[in-house]
């Protein structure tokens, strides 16, 4: 097995290199598809813990630099973005890699991490941003410090993570089946009872999925995700009338929507820890990637949320709605969603009228408004400008660094 191979000839290496992944499908896949492309990786750190150890995400990483890295070691970190909550906290714990002599490569997608990717380059910290895309990840990050090829079974591994991600990038590349689908169900459901006991360590199944591929993964465990019975359609959007699955909501919403050929999905959950029911709705996911310009429920359902005086959170492809008493209340107002969500590309867009005399006023705001976005944008491409050099600089640094290894 060419990783297998991979990982005992690294033992002659010097540094220990540790590879550290996000704790979900898609981290998990990243990383097994990294090894399974030849990465040379010693040991895996993929740990979730919600009994208040550290754990491999974004509020985790400080625990994780601090007890799990010794020093000296060559780190190298996937899909974990910067805790926007606490950024300095997380870009201190990279940092103090760094004084512990490590070298640190941290690759990234998500696009809260972009802000802080120069500062973490300023750290001497290797950073890349490979985003928005979920498989991108695993291209980029391998084709900089990996194999720079995918075989068959990595590029698997790596289209399931992004499924797991619920990224259009497979889409995009037409690397999206049923078949991969279920098996990032499949898997969903494999990490989701892993973790029941409120603790799970991944990295045998990194290793697993690495060596065999989809093998690793019992494709029946995907029957586990519950479609609802009971159901009414509205045009493009479908509503489930029975009480969702607590740990399955939004899923169990998809596969609705696939059973029924819809675009929208509609139900009522029960919030167990506000004891209330909420609404959820969905855009199958697939279909917003094909069509970007299709609404998602949040902005589409902000007038409704709004007039009701109701709360929305979460995101806009999958928000949660108002909280309710009451089942029947919130199955009411799911109803409404429903309509609404179903006809919503029948809708014109709403256009407001002007007056003349204040027709001045209301173009230079709009003006202004156009101005300030501009601004903004080229102050971004500033500092990405200078990211990437820096990025340049520390691939030549590891470039000449790898020659030197190899050759001494
Ligand atoms: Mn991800």
């Amino acid at each position: 097995m060419a990783w297998a191979l991979t990982v005992t000839q690294s033992q002659s290496m010097t540094k220990p290199r540790i590879l550290v992944a996000h704790f979900d499908g898609h981290g998990i896949c990243s990383a097994a598809a990294l090894i399974r492309a030849g990465l040379r990786v010693d040991r895996v750190i993929c740990i979730y813990d919600r009994t208040g150890g550290p754990q491999t995400h974004a509020e985790g990483i400080e625990g994780i630099c601090e007890h799990f890295i010794p020093p000296g070691s060559e780190v190298i970190i996937i899909d974990i973005p910067v805790n926007v909550k606490n950024p300095q906290s997380f870009i201190n714990a990279l940092a103090g890699l760094r004084s512990k002599g490590c070298d640190v490569y941290y690759f990234d997608h998500h696009e809260t991490s972009l802000p802080y990717m120069l500062q973490l380059l300023r750290h001497g910290i290797f950073a890349v941003y490979t985003g928005p895309g979920a498989y991108d990840l695993v291209v980029i990050t391998n084709a900089m410090i990996g194999s720079g090829k995918l075989d068959e079974i990595a590029d698997q591994l790596a289209i399931i993570g992004a499924i797991c991600d619920r990224s259009s990038d497979v889409i995009k590349y037409g690397k999206w089946s049923a078949t991969l689908q279920e098996y990032a169900d499949a898997l969903d459901v494999m990490i989701r009872n892993m973790s029941a006991g409120g603790k799970a360590d991944y990295s045998q199944l990194i290793l697993d999925l690495a060596n065999r591929g989809l093998n690793a993964i019992d494709i029946n465990l995907a029957k586990q995700i519950p479609v609802p019975n009971t159901y009414e359609s509205y045009k493009d959007a479908v509503l489930a009338l029975e009480q969702l699955h607590p740990a399955w909501g939004p899923k169990s919403l998809e596969k609705l929507a696939i059973k029924c050929s819809k675009r929208y999905a509609v139900g009522v959950s029960y919030d167990q820890r506000n004891k209330v029911y909420v609404v959820r709705a969905i855009i199958l996911w697939t279909e917003k990637a094909a069509n970007p310009q299709l609404p998602s429920p949040g902005p589409a359902l902000s007038e409704i949320v709004r007039s009701r005086g109701l709360t929305i959170y979460g995101h806009p492809d999958a928000p949660v709605i108002g909280s309710f008493t009451d089942f029947n209340a919130a199955l009411e107002f799911a109803r409404e969603i429903a309509r609404i969500l179903g006809e919503v590309r029948y809708v014109s867009r709403v256009s407001h009228l002007i007056e003349e005399r204040t027709v001045a006023e209301a173009v230079s705001s709009d003006f202004a408004k156009i101005l300030e976005y501009l601004e903004r944008i080229a102050k971004a491409l500033e500092t990405g400008a200078e990211a990437k050099q820096k990025q340049v600089e520390l691939l030549e640094q590891l470039y000449e660094r790898e020659r030197r290894t190899r050759y001494d």
